[in-house]
């Protein structure tokens, strides 16, 4: 059988830890241009979804990889488009993620000095270029859904959280007594957050117009001196997030901002759980919640191009259709 060997051109960066793929070549063609960030997404995952699974699994990815698929924008003042996806499915938003795609365009030379905007299928964010890796992205709108929701958790009892958007739809929990927030607690913070999610779902608890929380967010006390409070937060499938999670640090700043613990352009300092750092802060929003900015440092790690061979049983990626 004939062997076709296609490229895919990546940069790899990681954000306070969390590995972001940037495809910067090797996209399908769609028909029909311009498309908007959206209806890539759709595109991509009506008819494209083994490119994800070639990307972001294993054998080239592994499960904590996020994806991130660099588009033309539609937008005259955009420098780009962006569809961003992980193992098992594609996101609303990533801010890790826009974080590592701001130090790849960067790396390209295809920022300008100042404000660049970068058009992704939840509304516009506007990034600055890095300063020794460190870039400040403004998010879209962010709010506080529903505060202090409780569910009833399978072998945990009942657990109360709020019901955030960040661009993502988060359940935030305070840890408490409940869980230690701590990097050597993996498996247990990740079983305990997979059951908290299975029970808003068994619940039928969602975000605004039944949007499905995929992003369990649980804070502690900090251990890093420069920062206010430590989380953890579990991504769509299994796998954690090994920054402070940007939409999630929105999330967390919508919330805090409802409830009147944090005023406009006053910082507050996410740890994760590696320790490191995002830096955020909010504006009010005329229609209610609030514009978070999220400061988070990333490093382009390396530049490559994927192969996939037509015969190979894993061009997919491992556990994928053949
Ligand atoms: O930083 O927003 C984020 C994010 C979402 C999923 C993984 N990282």
């Amino acid at each position: 059988m004939s062997d076709e060997v296609k490229r895919i051109k990546v940069i790899d960066s990681h954000t306070a830890g969390e590995p972001t793929r940037v495809v910067v070549e090797g996209l399908p063609e769609f028909a029909g241009v311009p498309a908007s960030p959206a209806d890539w997404r759709d595109f991509l995952r009506a008819q494209h979804d083994a490119l994800r699974t070639a990307v972001a699994c294993e054998p080239r990815g592994h499960e904590a990889m996020v994806g991130a698929y660099l588009l033309e924008p539609t937008q005259p003042d955009c420098v780009a488009g962006v569809v961003f996806f992980n193992n098992v499915g594609y996101l609303h938003g990533c801010l890790h993620g826009t974080i590592g795609v701001t130090v790849t365009l960067a790396h390209l030379g295809r920022l300008s000095d100042g404000d660049n905007k970068i058009e992704t299928p939840t509304g516009i964010v506007t990034v600055r270029p890095p300063e020794d890796g460190w870039v400040t992205v403004q998010n879209v709108r962010s709010w506080r859904h529903a505060a202090a929701v409780p569910v009833d958790v399978p072998g945990w009892g009942t657990v109360q959280g709020d019901v955030a958007w960040g661009g993502n739809w988060f359940y935030l929990i305070e840890a408490g007594d409940t869980i230690e927030v701590n990097f050597n607690n993996l498996d247990q913070l990740t079983d305990f957050t997979c059951a908290v999610r299975d029970a808003l779902e068994a619940n039928g608890i969602t975000g605004a117009e039944g949007g499905e929380i995929d992003h369990i967010e649980v804070f502690g006390p900090p251990v890093n001196a420069a920062a206010d409070s430590k989380n953890f937060v579990l991504c769509p499938g299994r796998e954690y997030d090994r920054s402070p999670c940007g939409t999630g640090t929105s999330a967390k700043l919508a919330c805090l901002h409802a409830a009147g613990k944090l005023q406009p352009g006053q910082s507050w300092r996410q740890a994760g759980i590696l320790d490191t750092v995002f830096e955020g802060s909010v504006q009010e929003a005329p229609e209610g919640g609030v514009i978070p900015t999220v400061k988070g440092r990333a490093f382009v790690t390396a530049e490559n191009d994927l192969i996939l061979h037509s015969n190979d049983p894993f061009a997919a990626g491992i556990g994928q259709a053949r």
